[in-house]
């Protein structure tokens, strides 16, 4: 793929993130979200859901040392499953040698330390750190001797490993298993979960390939491709990268893997194509060009699909990877940059689905699709793919964690009527508060994750070029050859669309390549003094540099009235209002009641405001407006149906706040698309 232009993240280690926006989230992690959820691991929290994760990881490890002191004793216990969760008989008092919780419960720890490992880059914490050994200790007492290391199948007998790999995420615990170990050695230095990870990833690449007596199957949750990618990346150890590539050739390939696992799938009569398309493994990969399935599974999938099509130049590969997105982001993608419209099978549906009260658009979601984006950037740097990246994280992602990190959405909808949420089955998904933890906890220690190494979204580097596809004040070191640039950043995204740039890069041949917004209109440049030119959405600026230079960007931050394509029938005749990425809702607390009766101004008249939300400083929107007046029907005024009157307004100010801070204020209602009044 010689035409492409690679990068690759800059490490968290070169990079200190400053500003008060980003740096004030990765605190919230370090301070709040990352001890939180290390309680929440160990199930200390009281009135949240149980995670029983740290719990299995000990009996996983007792077991391992009583096998090593008595021999083989185990008697694999019999699980009461309800779906993929364990359910302990007395919740109080639980067993020390078994598992509970969903199968997928390991998980949890290794995304809360791969968390750590980020957060310790930026903020060293010898506290912390301890913790995070002695988990490790716990974690790792927990592997067999053959580099197996999954609780579930641990407590519940080895003889039925890998028998299930459709539902019961051995591969996915695997995957994740990966990325945690590769962030604590990269923070750290500290290589035992390291080793651990490559134990396990020797042990499955010994179990998996398409060599005979090996098995043919492939993650029924996927995320393995993109973490043994890493593991590849840190280690040049040619089998992982072999490994992610088989995983990825061997998907949807018929006969299908899962039918063996599964014959009850096939006597269900669906039809060939439709099986396995929540796995994303109803064709090969190649051949997709339609996002479907579990939406999560599906972003994590492409995200592997383009680590390996940048490794091994495969383009076929790569068009593939370039059709789906396509796909997700012109047919399938909410305005906040959530993904997956439905509940059922937390999954995308058809192009232009996207109803709002029943939105799924689940935070893990768009925490994939923005893996899944930086991706795409590190093949091409192309800048639609960072708008999506920046769409998402300051909307569909960041909306999943409250302002005080103390809460979190799994689900994220943008409209919201609270009584629906408590009496409408249909809507029991979307909780109209923040929950501070979920039996099925993916999506906290997922935000965690995110949100602590944003830096490595920030900025990818390749030999001579720093690209920076977001804005946000940062320092960091670039190393051209022998020397090293340094650039420091200043900026108050998302409120002002300055940004300072200085450089120190004498003699380095340091290129800057600049993502222009797709939201501004215009931008302009002052005080650069080289040559630019812009290509793909970026501007490269090259130049001799002096010993200190500074220049600034200043990209508009208009107030926009965003209309979707009138193939989305949820939004016809609705706006969304947006000002620079951020995307903006109303609010009951704000607007009072009935927020459907309001509309707004097509003029837009709109003031911009300094304000907070409990306390976090945020721009605020007042727009123009009207409230729809009740008919008045003399006689009938009960009558839910009447004669069409013309409709009768009052003037309203809309009150509009950023939609990742909804909910922060307690439970009322809000919306996002807003009628236009003609
Ligand atoms: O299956 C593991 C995780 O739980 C998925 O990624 C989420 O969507 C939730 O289903
Ligand atoms: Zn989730």
């Amino acid at each position: 793929m010689d035409k492409h232009n690679y990068s690759t993240p800059v490490s968290l280690k070169n990079i200190q993130v400053t500003d008060t926006f980003w740096k004030g989230e990765m605190e919230l992690v370090r301070k709040e979200v990352i001890p939180y959820q290390w309680d929440a691991l160990n199930d200390r929290v009281e009135g949240a859901a149980p995670s029983f994760c740290m719990h299995n990881f000990k009996a996983a490890g007792k077991l391992n040392r009583e096998k090593k002191e008595k021999g083989n004793t185990f008697i694999a216990p019999k699980y009461t499953f309800r779906g993929f969760e364990v359910l302990p008989e007395d919740p109080k008092q639980l067993k020390d040698d078994e598992f509970y919780g969903f199968v997928f419960q390991d998980s949890d720890f290794s995304k809360w330390i791969e968390a750590v490992g980020y957060s310790l880059t930026q903020h060293p914490d010898p506290e912390l750190e301890k913790i995070a050994d002695g988990a490790i200790d716990i974690v790792c007492a927990a592997q067999q001797d053959d580099g197996y290391l999954d609780t579930y199948y641990i407590l519940s007998g080895r003889d039925a490993t890998f028998t299930n790999l459709k539902d019961h995420h051995e591969l996915y615990c695997f995957g994740h298993l990966i990325e945690g170990a590769v962030a604590y050695f990269q923070a750290t230095g500290k290589d035992k979960l390291l080793k651990a990870a490559e134990r396990f990833a020797d042990y499955v690449a010994a179990n998996f390939g398409t060599e005979e007596g090996k098995l043919h199957g492939y993650p029924g949750h996927e995320i393995a491709e993109m973490a043994l990618v890493r593991l590849y990346e840190l280690t040049g150890k040619e089998k992982y990268l072999n490994l992610a590539r088989y995983f990825v050739d061997e998907r949807g390939k018929r006969p299908y893997y899962f039918d063996q696992e599964h014959p009850e799938e096939v006597k269900k009569g669906h039809e060939d194509e439709l099986r396995y398309f929540y796995n994303q493994a109803h064709l090969p990969v190649r051949k997709q060009d339609e996002a479907f399935g579990h939406s999560v599974r599906a972003v994590y999938l492409y995200s592997g699909m383009a680590d390996v099509a940048r490794l091994t130049g495969d383009e076929t590969l790569y068009g593939a990877c370039r059709r789906l997105w396509d796909n997700i982001t012109e047919k399938k993608m909410y305005v906040t940059g959530g993904i997956g419209s439905t509940h059922l099978g937390e999954a995308f549906t058809y192009a232009y689905d996207l109803p709002n009260d029943t939105a799924y658009a689940e935070t893990c979601a768009s925490i994939g699709l923005v893996f899944f984006a930086r991706r795409m950037l590190e093949i091409a740097p192309e800048a639609r793919y960072a708008n999506v990246m920046e769409r998402a994280l300051y909307n569909g992602v960041l909306s999943g964690m409250a302002l005080d990190g103390k809460s979190f959405f799994y689900v994220n909808p943008l409209e919201v009527l609270p009584e629906a949420c408590h009496k409408d089955e249909r809507k029991f998904h979307v909780k109209p508060v923040r929950q501070k933890w979920f039996g099925c906890a993916c999506c906290p220690p997922n935000l965690a994750r995110l949100l602590s190494s944003i830096g490595s979204y920030a900025y990818t580097e390749n030999e001579d070029t720093l690209f920076l596809h977001l804005y946000m004040g940062s320092t960091l070191e670039k190393k051209i050859g022998e020397k090293t640039a340094d650039i420091r950043v200043e900026s108050n995204f998302p409120w002002e669309g300055d940004v300072k740039i200085t450089i120190r890069a004498k003699d380095t041949g340091l290129k800057l390549a600049l993502r222009i917004p797709d939201w501004c209109s215009r931008y302009e440049l002052d005080g650069f003094t080289g040559g630019t030119e812009e290509k793909d959405g970026y501007l490269y600026l090259q130049k001799d540099w002096g010993e200190e230079e500074e220049f600034t960007l200043h990209f508009p931050m208009e107030v926009r009235m965003i209309a979707a394509k009138e193939a989305v029938r949820e939004d016809i005749g609705k706006v969304a209002v947006m000002r620079g990425p951020v995307v903006y809702c109303l609010e009951e607390t704000d607007n009072g009641k009935d927020l459907q009766k309001l509309l707004i101004d097509p003029e837009l008249n709109v003031t911009v405001s300094d304000g907070n939300i409990c306390g976090t400083p945020v721009k605020k929107l007042t727009a123009a407006g009207f409230r729809q007046l009740d008919t008045h029907i003399e006689k009938e005024s009960e009558a839910l149906y009447h004669v069409w009157k013309k409709p009768e307004f009052e003037k309203a100010e809309l009150s509009y706040i950023p939609y990742y801070t909804w909910a922060n204020r307690g439970e009322n209602e809000m919306q996002v698309w807003t009628r236009v009044r003609d």
